[in-house]
């Protein structure tokens, strides 16, 4: 799904940046990437482009306060509203606002940039919500203003939660942050990216049997609620040469092997490698996507790994896909949670 990425305050502009290294050379699914924040010296340190990296309102006076942010922003909503439009071209199927909800900038900030992008746009909005670490103090404020004012705007958030990603326990400043932050944001760039480069593979890669297109994964998210991801990633056979190729058939799996393999991989995507724990019945549209080398994407796994995620959900409708990568090397299954309820973090988190 081709996707424009704005990213607003510390944490979404660096997972802005982030998504743009870990783009897939094979499936790119980047309209654009851009970046908001009232930090000067935050965006200096960024990697996108200067005309893209948006300066806006003053860090002085906010003193980390979500709610005089955005009163500051919707002060300036048409300067905000310009900005946003020039970031989102016309190729663009969605928009993606990356955020952590722990600050003042984006938790203030982006749900007026949200509210005056739709005023002008018709394309689907998601956000990717970082949700703060538990042990983070003094968030309390800012992550109801955040999750709030997105849940008002956007058509889904989608979580990931700082705890469960190998996260500093407390907010690191700005300068350390890249570093400090390196395997979190590592972590959903890559899961991300994964997500939402189904369907973007070109046609060398193979024939898919069940293509995921850009209108699959908006009908998943649906309008309104939270979205969880679960991400699952393994070698499966070595990169292979010239030579190798030419032998491939000696290294490809039987039926047991690659069955198996895509059940497991299924498992650890629903029960370990999650963007948030917890419950997964609230759920009531999923998507799983299964990629890899054809001979690994094996028919009867996958459907039986649709009906696994249909168990888990509690009986959403599973859509499912598939995307074939002729010479890859690595077998992934990817399941999408989306249309969900309040999870139990974020009710800790809004609730007063
Ligand atoms: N995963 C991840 N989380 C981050 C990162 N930086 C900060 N966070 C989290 O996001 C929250 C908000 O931090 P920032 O995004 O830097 O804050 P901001 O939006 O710039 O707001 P202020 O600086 O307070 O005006 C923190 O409380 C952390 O929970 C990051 O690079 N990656
Ligand atoms: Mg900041």
């Amino acid at each position: 799904m081709q996707l424009a990425v704005l990213g607003v305050g510390g944490a979404g502009c660096r997972l802005a940046d982030r998504l743009t290294a870990a783009e897939p050379d094979d499936r790119p699914y980047l309209a654009s990437v851009a970046a908001f924040d009232t930090d000067v010296e935050s965006l200096e340190r960024l990697d996108i482009d200067q005309a893209n990296r948006h300066a806006f309102g003053s860090t002085a006076g906010s003193s980390g306060d979500a709610l005089a942010v955005r009163e500051a922003a919707e002060a300036n909503a048409l300067e905000l509203q310009q900005a946003a439009l020039d970031a989102v071209p016309s190729e663009a199927a969605g928009v993606l606002v990356t955020v952590g909800v722990g600050g003042a900038t984006g938790s203030g900030a982006a749900p007026i940039l949200v509210d005056t992008l739709r005023e002008a746009i018709d394309s689907p909005v998601y956000a990717l919500t970082v949700l703060p670490a538990s042990y983070e103090e003094g968030i309390e404020r800012n992550a109801r203003a955040g999750l709030l004012g997105l849940e008002a705007t956007v058509d889904s958030q989608l979580l990931f939660d700082n705890d469960e990603l190998n996260a500093p326990t407390e907010r690191l400043p700005d300068e350390d942050a890249e570093k400090g932050y390196a395997d979190a944001n590592e972590t959903i760039a890559e899961w991300t990216g994964a997500l939402f480069s189904t369907g973007e593979a070109s046609v060398e890669g193979g024939v898919s049997e069940q293509v995921v297109d850009a209108s699959e994964l908006i009908a998943t998210f649906g309008e309104g609620g939270y979205a969880t991801l679960g991400y699952n990633s393994q070698q499966v056979r070595q990169k292979q040469s010239f030579f190798g190729k030419l032998l491939s058939s000696e290294s490809e799996p039987d039926s047991i092997e690659s069955y198996s393999t895509i059940e497991t991989a299924t498992r650890r995507a629903l029960y370990r490698h999650r963007s948030l724990a917890g419950d997964l019945t609230e759920s009531v549209r999923s998507l799983l996507v299964t990629t890899g080398p054809p001979a690994w994407l094996n028919r009867e796994a996958i459907a039986d790994a649709r009906g696994t995620v249909a168990e888990e959900t509690g009986g959403s409708a599973v859509r499912g896909g598939d995307v074939p990568i002729e010479d890859g090397t690595h077998l992934t299954v990817l399941v999408l949670c989306a249309g969900m309820n309040r999870p139990e973090r974020v009710i800790a988190l809004v609730t007063e």
